[in-house]
């Protein structure tokens, strides 16, 4: 029912492509040292933040959590006002005063990021019933890993969301860590985190979140529910985070053992932004010249973007406690 046009296929690709470049970009200044936010990448999982922010509408809210440079970007985010927060400087999308898991731009319906997991959870389900109340046609979305899930506010978000029928998609980037911990060490064998969201009556779907395309069907199935007033979803995408939990390198090269180098290569075999591109290019939707073309243009926002944000200046220090209540 929801067969995406090509139009639609080319922007998607695009956007897992922008995010890529960015991410690995900033990724690779951050070793210069002069970005001192933690900062928690989202390299491997960016068909998750292009599927389901394509699928929304502009008045649609996003909430996001500590690795939300991929939502911030795909909700329409600019890579400039992202790095110039990275870098502290006042030009940031939070003014320089957030850092890297604090983003906001509301002007195009990406709301907040926190690192407290499981807490945008709540004020997604709070927006959705301000939504409700207010008799709008607006969906909040929530994104947030699988450890969210560990949480209690998480637990009483769906009872709520369910129990009053609210318009809010709860998007689970299941990337089976959290920090170094597997889910095998945090969940009863053979947990599936869909079966706990269907057991509070959300409509729940899991899918191959290295698959932007899926994700992106998914995501529109369940909004379209959403969006007929049947309740809230709930979408667990399975992905994987290529870097270390926070920070620009690779586990591998920290010597860390909690992860294996096998595992990962596995993963990046699966490469959501490699899949799409083949996958265009043996649908005839996208000429070999034209992914390349894309690369180009992407790489030149982004590398303009940067180079402004490092030249931007710093908040001044009389405005320290402006926004501080
Ligand atoms: C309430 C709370 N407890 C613990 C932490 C510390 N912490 C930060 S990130 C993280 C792991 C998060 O894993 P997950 O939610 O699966 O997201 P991922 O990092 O894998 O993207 C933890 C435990 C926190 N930020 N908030």
């Amino acid at each position: 029912m929801h067969s995406p046009t090509i139009e639609t296929r080319r922007r998607l690709y695009q956007s897992v492509l922008r995010l890529r470049r960015t991410e690995e970009r900033l990724a690779a200044l951050y070793r210069d040292q002069e970005m001192r936010t933690p900062t928690h990448f989202g390299v491997g999982q960016e068909a998750v933040a292009a599927g389901v922010c394509e699928a929304l509408d502009a008045q649609d809210v996003v909430y996001s959590h500590h690795r939300c440079h991929n939502h911030y970007l795909a909700r329409g985010g600019s890579v400039f006002a992202l790095a110039a927060e990275l870098y502290g400087r006042d030009e940031g999308c939070s003014r320089g005063r957030g850092g890297s898991v604090h983003l906001t731009g509301p002007d195009h319906g990406f709301m907040i990021s926190s690192a407290i997991l499981g807490q945008t959870i709540a004020v997604a389900t709070g927006s959705a019933l301000a939504f409700k109340m207010d008799g709008v046609p607006r969906v909040a979305v929530a994104f947030f890993g699988d450890a969210a899930c560990e949480e209690g506010i998480f637990y009483e978000s769906l009872n709520y969301a369910a129990t009053h029928g609210l318009p809010v998609l709860l998007v689970c980037e299941n990337n089976l860590y959290s920090t170094e911990s597997p889910l095998q060490v945090r969940q009863p064998s053979g947990t599936q985190l869909c079966e706990r969201a269907a057991a509070f009556k959300l409509r729940a779907e899991q899918v191959d979140g290295n698959d932007v395309f899926a994700v992106h069907q998914a995501a529109s199935r369940l909004l379209d529910g959403v969006r007929q007033g049947r309740g809230p979803a709930f979408l667990e995408c399975m992905t994987y985070r290529w870097l270390e939990h926070v920070g620009p390198c690779f586990d591998h090269e920290m010597n860390r053992s909690y992860r294996s180098r096998e595992e990962l290569e596995a993963w990046m075999e699966r490469c959501p932004l490699r899949r799409a591109g083949d996958a265009l290019l043996a649908q005839g939707a996208a000429t070999r010249d034209e992914l390349e073309a894309w690369r180009v243009d992407v790489d030149h926002e982004v590398e303009e973007a940067v180079a402004r944000a490092k030249a931007g200046s710093w908040p001044e220090p009389e405005s320290l406690f402006d926004n501080v209540y």
